[in-house]
């Protein structure tokens, strides 16, 4: 019997016949490609740890088809997994692109029962993570997910939605319960236990493993950044971001992959941002395999990314909220004469001071659990010398200690690239 399924794991010839027949009878996926489907070619482009993902191209132009099995891609059936984080992925898409128009590919088509979404396939980008990993800069990568961050974070929130219309969201994506409970598992407990899925580069970095796991201070700090995951409800977040949820090229930046999308606080996506940057400025040492060399052109480019990210994120954060702060927190009517407006303007500061810390946390975690959990970069893993790789690492991780473990003693985005600098030369 032929196989119908739109989209089935394992490509087949049939499965591909399968796929273009069905996007034959969605009209925006029609319209993208042009032509019919015995004109178009399927090609799967994921490289992910979840899920399927195929181009279909066309001649007039391309689409991205994702598809959710019931289970985590590289892990198959051994590790089920719901397929509705095919929808919460659908739904932050938009809620996310109509904040931030252009910065996020748009979406087509959601398929519920098929567990299934088309989006744009966003020609002539590659994604971030490879083109660090081969030595690459990208001009204006942290301006460009800094206002990515800023509209899309403000937008969410209660400094500019209604609170029914912001309880409303909540509510839809509290529901993403099996994703969150991967990121509650795998960045704030897995990793500070035996836990089968853990690895780090072994027995090179045993001994520091073992460290983190006896240092209270650390487990403390995770401890409580867990708990601000699990009780922030702060905006809508990627849920995810990092080098590889970004695609760069000449017109600018694309962030996509919203799979781990849920309310949460706004330092999680901006540390997670930074905490990859920062993977990529210690691996770049590693690449080169010689010890503790000056900062290569990449590396100083990279702290200014991780500058810059921040820097920009608060600015246009802080705009935004002066120009649509129109939401149920802080309302206007209670800061309405000069006094008031000025004590708003200083706990607009202090607010952006509050992420700052939580940032600086989530970094701190999320660096830590790259480097000795599951779900290892591959910026980290590519370096093939594993003394040269451990010694990146061990770098890296004394900057995970330090961020997390005194988060608000990094006052300043400068301090937290300082940080870097000083655990990079031990
Ligand atoms: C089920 S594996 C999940 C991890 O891999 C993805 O790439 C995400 O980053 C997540 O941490
Ligand atoms: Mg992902």
């Amino acid at each position: 019997m032929e196989n119908t399924d739109p989209a089935p794991p394992g490509r087949t010839a049939f499965a591909d016949r399968a796929l273009t027949a069905y996007l034959e009878t969605l009209p925006l996926p029609r319209a993208r490609l042009g032509g019919g489907a015995g004109d178009w070619r399927v090609e799967e482009v994921g490289d992910g740890n979840v899920n399927f993902v195929y181009r279909v191209l066309g001649p007039s132009g391309s689409v991205c088809v994702k598809q959710a099995p019931p289970y985590v891609r590289v892990a198959g059936e051994s590790w089920p997994l719901t397929p509705e984080r095919v929808v919460h992925e659908y739904r932050a898409l938009e809620e996310h692109g109509r904040a931030a128009p252009g910065a996020l590919p748009a979406p087509l088509h959601l398929d519920r029962d098929r567990h299934l979404l088309v989006m744009e396939y966003v020609e002539d980008h590659t994604v971030l993570r490879h083109r660090l990993g081969r030595g690459a800069l990208h001009p204006g990568l942290g301006e460009q997910v800094g206002d990515y961050l800023a509209r899309t974070l403000f937008a969410t929130s209660d400094l500019a939605l209604p609170a029914a219309d912001k309880r409303a969201l909540v509510a839809e994506f509290e529901l993403n319960t099996e994703m969150c409970r991967i990121m509650e598992d795998m960045v704030f407990t897995e990793i500070y236990r035996d836990f089968h899925r853990n690895s780090w580069t072994s027995p090179e970095l045993d001994a520091e493993v073992a460290a983190v796991r006896a240092d209270t201070c650390v487990l403390i700090a995770a401890a409580r950044l867990k708990d601000r995951y699990l009780t922030s409800r702060q905006a809508l977040l990627h849920g995810d971001l990092h080098t590889g949820s970004v695609m760069v090229g000449a017109t600018g930046s694309r962030v996509f992959d919203h799979e781990f999308a849920c309310f949460g606080p706004m330092g999680f996506d901006v540390g997670g941002f930074l905490a990859h940057l920062l993977i990529a400025y210690f691996a770049a040492d590693g690449r080169r395999g010689t010890p503790s060399p000056p900062e290569d052109e990449q590396q100083a480019w990279l702290l200014d990314q991780v500058e810059q990210t921040w820097d920009v994120f608060r600015e246009r954060f802080l705009a935004l909220w002066r120009s649509s702060g129109r939401g149920d927190s802080y309302p206007a009517a209670l800061f309405a004469d000069a006094r008031g407006a000025a004590a708003l303007e200083a706990e607009r500061g202090a607010y952006l001071d509050r992420v700052l810390c939580d940032s600086v946390g989530f970094c701190g975690a999320e660096l830590m659990r790259r480097l000795i959990g599951f779900a290892r970069p591959a910026d980290l893993t590519g370096i093939t010398d594993p003394g040269a790789r451990a010694a990146c690492e061990r770098a890296a991780l004394r900057l995970a200690r330090s961020l997390l473990v005194d988060a608000s003693g990094h006052r300043s985005v400068r301090d937290v690239t300082d940080a870097a600098r000083h655990a990079r030369t031990g």
